[in-house]
């Protein structure tokens, strides 16, 4: 049993809000204790990241890329293979990075041998490109995705397979992709070798190195091995100097208290719809599935030879073995200069009145025999519980009465601000354009945001995605009509050039 200190005892205690949170539930295991499960040191493996995918070709509006789902054996420990299935044979999958306005066209190609379906996360898409559930490409199939890449953000996309998501995610389905815009590219902040993604996700490994994929009983899954970029606990050499790291939560159900062991403030620049208007420094923060925070880290205080831990501190309901504690290491090498800098304006974002909302709904998101529901219901395709009219302003009311659960809700298509939390105010770090809103243990998250640009049938959904595959997900409807996401279905491979 770990000890937890009064500092972080009072914070936790802080965050869970009126609920105490006993430690007694805090308690260290491994999986790899009783000598069956494969891990590593941690702080061993040098750090990585993803490749940058290049489109097989471009015109003056629009730049085409190629992605093949297949399984594949990587390896996440030096010499012990594992089976996955992944974006072009990795994980995570390859990155994309465009530019805002520009067009991407992307093929996808079903070589699994189940049926996946992509979601481009926080793309405004139209419905036939956004991964609707059932809109699913079989094997021997493909698709191509169109993606208007009309704003400038941390995205990513990942399998969204009706009832099959987390497995599909788990086994390796998830990537980044990165818009930037002209406005960003001219701020002085960190750039191209000192702007780095990391997607965290947690796994649990046989001894053979195979992976492990245990919801407990439909409920949440929770790894013991941290990996970042696909490594577990890597260890990143750093220049004395500030790097922006562009952090994803890609785990299926695992949030993190992320928090740097020298104490210092982790910098907070953007959220998941986003640069924010200005930064917000924070000694921690939690990041539950599905969300992404822009962050700098300014190493340039530390002498060489200081090692700096991005730890994760405790949180109710996540599941603690003896390294979930700590997600990577950055140890500080060499002496540089630096010229990048944060400017105190960093975009011109502003908060949407409350008195532009023309109406209000409520939904709660609930356990009730066994199953994860919305407002008392499951998925149907054949249902629509909500019809805001294009460019409607609306405020939900996302309600969790539980001390059991938490939730990471996502809408598809539209980017929102968080008006309060249990009537407090949102955190800091959370006072940008978002479209998954944590919703902790007996939170009730208020949020605002304006239906648009597309009309159509979207899904929303917790981003817990056991508990999204069971069957926490539901459609609202932008205004009439709008395109059927049924209306470009997969074709039969071989594919026709692109
Ligand atoms: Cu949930």
């Amino acid at each position: 049993m770990k000890i937890i200190s009064r500092r972080d005892f009072l914070t936790l205690t802080a965050i869970a809000g009126s609920s105490i949170v006993l430690p007694i539930a805090l308690q260290n295991r491994g999986y790899a204790q009783n000598g069956k499960s494969q891990t590593v040191q941690p702080f061993t493996l040098p750090f990585r990241t993803p490749p940058v995918l290049k489109p097989i070709r471009s015109d003056r509006t629009t730049d085409y890329y190629q992605i093949t789902m297949r399984p594949a054996r990587v390896e996440f420990f030096t010499g012990v293979k594992t089976a996955i299935w992944g974006y072009n044979g990795m994980f995570p999958g390859p990155t994309i990075k465009q530019r805002k306005d520009r067009q991407s066209v992307v093929r996808v190609i079903n070589n699994l041998s189940r049926s996946t379906s992509v979601h481009l996360h926080g793309m405004a898409s139209q419905p036939q490109y956004d991964g609707y559930a059932e809109d699913f490409i079989s094997p021997g199939y493909y698709k191509d995705y169109v993606y208007p890449n009309n704003r400038a953000a941390n995205f990513w996309y990942h399998d969204h397979m009706m009832h099959q998501s987390a497995r599909n995610v788990y086994m390796g389905l998830a990537g980044m992709y990165i818009v930037q815009d002209d406005a960003e590219l001219s701020l002085p902040l960190p750039k191209d070798a000192y702007d780095i993604p990391l997607i965290i996700h947690d796994k649990q490994f046989a001894s053979d190195g195979s992976l492990i994929f245990n919801d407990q009983g439909q409920i949440t899954l929770m790894g013991d091995v941290i990996t970042v970029n696909g490594v577990p606990w890597p260890r990143m050499e750093v220049a004395n100097r500030k790097y922006r790291f562009r952090v994803l939560n890609a785990s299926i159900s695992r949030s993190y208290r992320l928090a740097l062991s020298t104490g210092n403030d982790l910098i907070v620049i953007g959220t998941d719809s986003g640069l924010m208007s200005a930064p917000v420094t924070t000694q921690d923060m939690r990041i539950g599935t599905a969300e992404r925070y822009d962050l700098i880290i300014d190493f340039s205080q530390y002498p060489i030879g200081t090692q700096v831990v991005l730890q994760n501190l405790q949180l109710p309901n996540n599941d603690n073995y003896d390294n979930t504690d700590k997600i990577l290491r950055f140890d500080v090498v060499r002496t540089e200069s630096d010229n990048s800098s944060i400017p105190s304006t960093l975009s011109d974002i502003q908060p949407i009145p409350e008195s532009s909302a023309v109406r209000t709904r409520n939904f709660s998101f609930d356990l009730q025999n066994g199953l994860w529901v919305i407002n008392g219901n499951g998925w149907s395709r054949d249902r629509i519980d909500a019809n805001p009219q294009l460019e409607d302003v609306e405020i939900w009311n996302l309600e969790h009465d539980s001390s059991n659960s938490f939730h990471l809700i996502h809408l598809h298509l539209i980017d929102c601000q968080i008006l309060d939390r249990n009537g407090q105010p949102p955190f800091p770090y959370e006072r940008g354009f978002k479209d998954v809103f944590y919703v902790g243990e007996n939170e009730t998250v208020r949020v605002i945001g304006r239906f648009r640009p597309n009309a159509g049938k979207y899904m929303f959904h917790c981003h817990n995605i056991v508990h999204e595959d069971h069957d926490m997900m539901s459609q609202f409807q932008v205004g009439q009509g709008g395109i059927d996401p049924l209306s470009a279905p997969p074709r039969r491979l071989p594919a026709r050039p692109l």
